[in-house]
């Protein structure tokens, strides 16, 4: 066995984005592209890959096997000391930030494309993840980018192909491997979180209480499966598409109205009460049960209000709540109200690890369907659905008729108002139509006349004023580190609010986002969906942009 280095080019384009490096798993088939960009991650490490031990997961997709051999074969010429993988290469994302806290390793590598598609014609990913067990920050992206763009040469020890579908402890060449199962630590991690025996005491006790969780055929399915059936006793019905397939069965992995369509679908024609699914990778969760979709912007400021029902919270308290800028402010208001401290932070997981490392952050979350808190450095998709369970059985707790997740849905608008939110997402758009539309965002907001000007809605009398324009900067309050362009953002008189940026995790063309925020304290409003209570606003904002004209495009692709 020996070690061989083969001479390779650069490439310029494995800037990782938002969360990672995403591209099509042809492109990550082609000659040198995975190994450059494995060698550049072990060179880059904050310590140096020589000596480190690194945990291997990721969401089981197409590609992932093949990459976890590069992976021991660049690691072992580097001289990686340990890896720990899971079996057959799967790991949920947030199982595998445990595990790389848990056993105190220098970092991992996650093999997904979160909930890209997946298959040999869609999508692939490899994420880097630091000592803390969170996305790599940008000192140490950008590092990988730079070593991306002027690599000349990777080294390979060649020990053949290592079985990883066993459980157990081996060698690759000189480098230990173990294979460890991909579940278990993460539901006992759970199980000191959550209050498990008032949830299954409430489930079993409720049969009313009808409950569905949709895997989307990502890498949830065997942790869903290990909480509900294993763990809270209920039937294998309660189970949708658990089986991890590395195609995800041909369909968008990702949670919301429009990709979950068959949890949304069974939710209504079953009428369940709590109806919940997570993406590919795991970090993400949608809330839905019938009559009732739960809008992420809410979670968070739902599971922040409730924190003290959750034995987690309540032993260690809250240290601070934040969110993702784009992300509803109604988060904003149960801090206040709490006396918690409060962040808001770029897009991207990232930017809170700081902020929980130094004990200022315990709950957070973003409108893009994640949330999570300090327990461990990524969102948490089942996490989330844990914590709505077990907010529900303490809700329950003492009532003689089932609290739904409406009602405290409606009992959280009545103590805070309501932020109406929704999201556009024009998707694969062209890329000089997506430049073109911020360039023109760019001298709006440079004109003297922007700020203070008037706009009125097509459909309706309701007028907003434009109070504020700026471009969000974000200044890293524990290092100091200053991340610029994260979004434009316009705010009108009474408060509603516009944000765009361009999506940092599509794997082609460009992808441009808008989010719409308005606040309402009119009781009468609150049962009103959110496509009707933002009409006005979004109206207001295609108009100021000229968005259709700069896109080519007269509706988004999604809408969430
Ligand atoms: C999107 C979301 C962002 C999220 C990121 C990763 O990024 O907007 O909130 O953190 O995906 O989520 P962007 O740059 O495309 O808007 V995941 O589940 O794909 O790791
Ligand atoms: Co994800």
């Amino acid at each position: 066995m020996s070690i061989k280095e083969f001479k390779t080019t650069a490439f310029s384009d494995q800037k990782p984005g938002t969360s990672g490096l995403r591209k099509r798993v042809k492109v990550f088939q082609g000659e040198h592209y995975t190994e450059n960009f494995v060698q550049a991650i072990l060179d880059a490490m904050p310590n140096g890959g020589k000596g480190s031990t690194l945990v291997i997961g990721g969401d089981g997709r197409y590609w992932a096997r093949e990459t976890v051999q590069t992976i021991f074969k660049i690691g072992a010429a580097v001289g990686v000391k340990k890896f720990i993988v899971g079996q057959d290469s799967i790991l949920s994302t947030p199982a595998a930030s445990n595990i790389i806290r848990k056993y105190k390793t220098d970092g991992g590598i996650l093999l997904t494309a979160s909930h890209n598609p997946g298959g040999p014609n869609a999508d692939f990913g490899i994420k880097f993840n630091t000592s803390n067990g969170g996305p790599a920050p940008e000192s140490v992206t950008n590092k990988i980018f730079e070593i991306t763009k002027t690599l000349k040469s990777y080294k390979m020890l060649d020990a053949g192909t290592l079985d990883i579908t066993k459980i157990g402890s081996f060698k690759y060449g000189p480098v230990d491997v173990e294979i460890i199962d991909s579940v278990k630590d993460y539901v006992e991690i759970m199980e000191t979180i959550f209050d498990f025996p008032l949830i299954s005491k409430f489930v079993s006790s409720t049969p009313e209480f009808t409950i569905l969780f949709d895997g989307l055929h990502g890498v949830t399915g065997p942790y869903g499966r290990a909480i509900f059936v294993d763990t809270l006793k209920l039937s294998e019905d309660v189970l949708q598409n658990c089986i991890p397939l590395q195609d995800f069965g041909g369909g968008h992995p990702d949670p919301n109205l429009t990709y979950a369509h068959d949890l949304v679908a069974a939710v209504e024609k079953k009428q369940i009460v709590f109806g919940a699914a997570s993406d590919g990778d795991g970090d993400r969760n949608m809330i839905y049960g019938a009559g009732a979709f739960v809008t992420p912007s809410d979670s968070v400021a739902v599971i922040a209000d409730w924190a003290d029902s959750i034995p987690y919270f309540k032993k260690g308290g809250v240290h601070g709540v934040a969110r993702s800028m784009p992300t509803s402010k109604a988060i904003d208001a149960v801090g206040k109200a709490h006396g918690w401290e409060f962040f808001e932070v770029p897009t991207g997981w990232k930017f809170f690890g700081n902020l929980m490392d130094a004990g200022r952050l315990s709950i957070c979350g973003e409108e893009s369907f994640g949330t999570g808190s300090d327990h461990v450095r990524e969102k948490d998709g089942v996490w989330a659905i844990v914590a709505w369970l077990n907010i529900l059985a303490a809700a329950n707790q003492g009532k003689s008729k089932l609290v739904t997740i409406k009602e405290i849905l409606l009992d959280h608008y009545k103590k805070y108002g309501r932020n109406f939110f929704s999201r556009y997402d024009y998707e694969e758009v062209s890329s000089e139509g997506a430049n073109a539309l911020i360039d023109n965002l760019d001298k709006l907001f440079a004109s003297p006349n922007f700020k203070g000007s008037k706009y009125k809605a097509s459909s309706s009398d309701a007028s907003f004023d434009v109070s504020d324009v700026y471009n969000f900067t974000y200044t890293d309050p524990i290092d100091g580190s200053v991340s610029k362009n994260q979004g434009h953002v316009i705010t009108f008189s009474d408060g509603s609010r516009v944000v765009f940026r361009l999506s940092g995790t599509g794997s082609h063309g460009a992808t441009v986002r808008m989010y719409i925020e308005k606040y309402s304290k009119n009781e009468s409003e609150y049962g009103n969906s959110a496509a009707d209570g933002l009409k006005p606003l979004i109206e207001v904002a295609l108009e100021i942009t000229q968005l259709k004209k700069f896109l080519g495009r007269d509706e988004p692709t999604v809408i969430t």
